[in-house]
């Protein structure tokens, strides 16, 4: 497990942006000083969200803002609510937030938004879109469709495919897995013949791929949705010797996906950019706070980067692969 760590990081704030700060802070929100913003990942111990701190943290440094980094311990909404009302009694300038489930985060968002406070989702989002200045994502759905095209690819456009996704109902694997099944209706000579759900664990995915390889004799590729759905359809090929027969394409870039992608057991990943989400969520708070909220995009999707075996040792590549340390 990854450990769990807070960032508060400080530093001065140039005059003119205090004052412009305190231009724009609420009647009675905040006592003079740096501004701070508060950053609400999904789970503080996947490498994901760690690595969308290393691109928040040296933004806020930048800009001379003091960054909270504070997130629940599992993937749920019992876990991150807890952390949400703590942080409101602080009054962040800014709340930046990867809403774990789109429906019951709703309310406890517009707390914040009730409190005068902008609200930007990173990753994830709530149903209520209103409620945001600013929604951060990847192009889920483009990354989805690329997965399938690349297990058509290595399939010769033949076969039996799976998906194994997280849960239902988390809006970007949702996504990847619409955007996988649409695309492969293209292919009338492949089936998607099964989509099951691992709860972010490894190894239950690991368990649901066994399962789907000895159940289905012509099964070609498999899709993870995420990091660890990756890692366990990998593990699962790897150990039934299925590694070149049967194909293993994953969203993310955690290092043990990127093992096994240079091991060839994985052959394509569909990597995101949490760092450039984390910088930009950064940049449009210190926006808002100098009351340039009119520049801030409703919604931004960053494209994906497609990394194969062939490039895993590229450094033009290797640079998005996630990260498990924090910045201090
Ligand atoms: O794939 C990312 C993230 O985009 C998704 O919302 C949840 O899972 C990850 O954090 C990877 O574990």
């Amino acid at each position: 497990m990854f450990r769990k760590a807070k960032a508060t990081q400080k530093a001065s704030i140039p005059v003119a942006a205090l004052s412009l700060v305190l231009a724009a802070a609420p009647i009675g929100a905040r006592a003079a000083g740096p501004a701070t913003i508060a950053l609400v990942p999904g789970i503080t111990t996947d490498p994901f969200y760690i690595t969308m701190q290393r691109g928040a943290a040296p933004e806020a440094k930048k800009l001379g803002l003091n960054l909270i980094w504070q997130g629940g311990s599992s993937w749920s909404a019992e876990s991150q609510i807890p952390v949400l009302q703590a942080l409101l009694a602080k009054h962040p300038a800014v709340l930046l937030v990867v809403p774990t489930d789109d429906t019951a985060l709703i309310n406890p968002i517009k707390q914040f938004v009730d409190a005068h406070i902008p609200v930007i989702a990173v990753d994830e989002t709530i149903s209520d879109a209103s409620l945001l200045v600013s929604q951060i994502t990847s192009n889920n759905s483009q990354g989805g469709a690329a997965a399938a095209d690349a297990i058509a690819k290595f399939a010769g456009e033949s076969g039996d495919v799976a998906v194994i996704n997280v849960k239902p109902g988390i809006p970007t694997a949702d996504a990847r897995q619409k955007g996988f099944v649409t695309e492969m209706a293209k292919y009338p000579k492949m089936n998607v013949v099964a989509i099951e759900y691992d709860d972010d664990s490894p190894t239950k995915a690991f368990t649901e791929a066994q399962l789907l390889l000895l159940k289905y004799p012509h099964m070609v590729g498999i899709f993870g949705t995420n990091t660890f759905s990756a890692e366990g359809v990998g593990r699962a090929v790897a150990a039934t010797g299925k590694k070149g027969k049967v194909d293993v394409v994953g969203f993310d870039a955690l290092p043990e996906e990127v093992q096994l992608l240079k091991e060839g057991v994985i052959t394509t990943l569909i990597i995101q950019r949490p760092a450039e989400e984390g910088r930009l969520a950064v940049q449009y708070a210190y926006d808002i706070l100098n009351g340039k909220s009119s520049a801030v995009p409703k919604v931004v999707q960053l494209d994906n980067i497609v990394a194969t075996t062939a490039t895993a040792n590229d450094p033009n590549v290797a640079r998005y692969f996630y990260q498990t340390e924090m910045l201090h």
